[in-house]
């Protein structure tokens, strides 16, 4: 484990934003701002207005303008597309800067914040070609007589609320097909990682994309972030977050204007570990499935579910591995395990790893806070003796708490697996096919991973059975959800008259 450096320096004083409206950068002037500290170093770093609910209303006009004046969507899709290219472009040239502030904002490690952001302009790149190959459907079986077509057609206006785990990947694997469906945006980052939504909007604007397409209000959930799930003139909200405020999107959906919703919420995801697993890989897999951005993560492998004949084993394998993780300061590149990004985060982690113990379950390894000195960190935390019904093994813990509970045969393997609320992801590690194959059938989640776990990219969509979400984001999959479907029949000729 590191000690405290800073290789990569921390700014002398934070960096002031204004919220994003029509194409401008609004400063806070007298509305208040919230001052974040880096959660690994306590040093301020950003400053971010607070907006009422003037400022939404004046973001929801906005983008309603920009909508109707057809400024986005009337254009070609290969007017789109430059667009999204070039924002991609600006997101390469502004890595460095971007991944700095998602550190200083989350705590997560620099190298890994890296890659994210590149990323990112890979999925604006990616979604560029999507614009131009959206399209609909044709009918040409109706009879001489008529012709039928099928158009797909922005939402609308989007109401976009993100949460602070993943403050710059989750926005740009929507953001860039929401826009190439032709969609105007309103989005509301988490209150304490707002900076690189921010700069996002910069950009977009930079790259030539309208004024009032892209929107950023700042604030708190309970406020601005509630208004904005109520507001009548969003067409359609896409949120990513607690299954606690997913339930009052639902609410807020139905006793407003019934818009259109997309919900990314929690999990507690299986990782199914066969004896005939390459265990060694299987191992170093686990442990990157639940260290990965210190286990904030909706798709965290939380849930270890081991062959009995192994399982001694294998908990020995990972808990080898957690012990060789580097954790400590997120602005040093060799950091792999960086800061708990809130203190609120980090006191629910440290509860459940004391109702664990009280529940019975034996701590393997772990679940102490480390100190450095400054920031939160807590050392992976690795249970066994747990039973299905305890809740470690129920709850979305959000941190690197893992748990491990034996199986038998394939069919109990299974049913511990779906033995939850949730369904957003699941891992299996054997080499026989045809375990593979049937766990990945049964198992009921939106993402399932085979010999590998978090592994993603634009192409392929992402979302949740049952409690974990509606919809699905990235992929031609994620622009047709922001799109609605309009059925055109078109008569060819003469009508049979009605009226004889
Ligand atoms: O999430 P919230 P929190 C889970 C995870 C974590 C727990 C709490 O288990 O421990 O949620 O995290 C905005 N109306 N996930 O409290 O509150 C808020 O400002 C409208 C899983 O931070 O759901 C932020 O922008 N918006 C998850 C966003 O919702 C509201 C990611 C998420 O905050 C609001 C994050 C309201 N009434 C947490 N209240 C995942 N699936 O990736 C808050 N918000």
């Amino acid at each position: 484990m590191n000690k405290i450096s800073t290789k990569l320096s921390l700014p002398t004083e934070p960096r002031a934003f204004g919220f994003w409206v029509d194409g401008k950068s609004v400063p806070a002037g007298k509305r208040g701002v919230f001052e974040r500290l880096s959660p690994a170093h306590g040093v301020p770093v950003t400053l971010v207005p607070k907006c009422t609910t003037q400022d939404l209303d004046a973001a929801v006009a906005a983008a309603r303008t920009a909508f109707e004046d057809r400024r986005w969507s009337g254009l070609n899709g290969q007017a789109r597309a430059a667009v999204l290219l070039r924002t991609g472009a600006l997101i390469r040239e502004r890595a460095e800067e971007i991944a700095w502030f998602e550190t200083l904002e989350n705590g997560k490690p620099i190298a890994q914040a890296r890659a994210e952001v590149l990323g990112c302009a890979d999925m604006f790149e990616y979604a560029s070609g999507l614009a131009r190959s959206l399209h609909g459907d044709s009918f040409n079986n109706l009879g001489d007589g008529m012709f039928g077509l099928v158009t797909r057609e922005p939402v609308g206006v989007v109401g976009l609320i993100t949460p602070w785990n993943f403050p710059f990947l989750i926005l740009c694997e929507r953001v860039p097909y929401i826009l190439a469906s032709g969609c105007t945006i309103v989005a509301k980052p988490s209150e304490v990682t707002s900076a690189t939504t921010l700069m996002l909007a910069e950009i977009l604007t930079e790259a030539g994309l309208p004024d009032g397409c892209m929107n950023v209000v700042t604030g708190a959930g309970g406020t601005i972030g509630q208004a904005l799930i109520e507001h009548d003139d969003v067409d359609m909200l896409s949120f990513t977050g607690s299954t606690r405020v997913g339930r009052a999107v639902v609410q807020a959906s139905g006793q407003t204007n019934f818009k259109k919703l997309g919900l990314e919420l929690g999990g507690k995801n299986p990782q199914i570990v066969f004896a005939d697993a390459d265990l060694e890989d299987a191992a170093d897999g686990v442990a990157f499935g639940i260290g990965f951005n210190t286990g904030q993560c909706c798709v965290s492998g939380s849930r270890l579910i081991v062959e009995r004949s192994v399982a001694d084993d294998f908990a020995r394998m990972v808990q080898e591995k957690l012990a060789r993780v580097r954790i400590g300061d997120p602005l040093d590149e060799a950091t792999q395990i960086g800061a708990i990004t809130t203190e609120a985060q980090n006191t629910t982690i440290l509860s459940y790893i004391e109702k664990g113990r009280a529940e019975g379950a034996r701590l393997i390894c772990g679940g102490e806070p480390l100190d450095f000195g400054r920031g939160q960190y807590i050392a992976p935390a690795l249970f066994g003796d747990v039973t299905p019904d305890m809740a470690i093994a129920r709850e979305e813990i959000f941190g690197p708490v893992l748990t491990i509970m034996p199986f038998d045969t394939m069919d109990e393997a299974i049913a511990l697996a779906n033995d939850t609320d949730y369904g957003l992801a699941a891992s299996v590690w054997t080499r026989n096919i045809d375990k593979a194959l049937t766990v990945t059938r049964r198992v009921r989640a939106g993402r399932f991973w085979v010999n590998t776990t978090l592994a993603g990219g634009p192409e392929l969509p992402l979302g949740g059975f049952k409690q974990s979400g509606w919809g699905r984001e990235a992929g031609m999959y994620g622009v047709e959800e922001y799109t609605q479907v309009k059925s055109v029949h078109i008569e060819i000729g003469k009508r049979t008259p009605w009226v004889e």
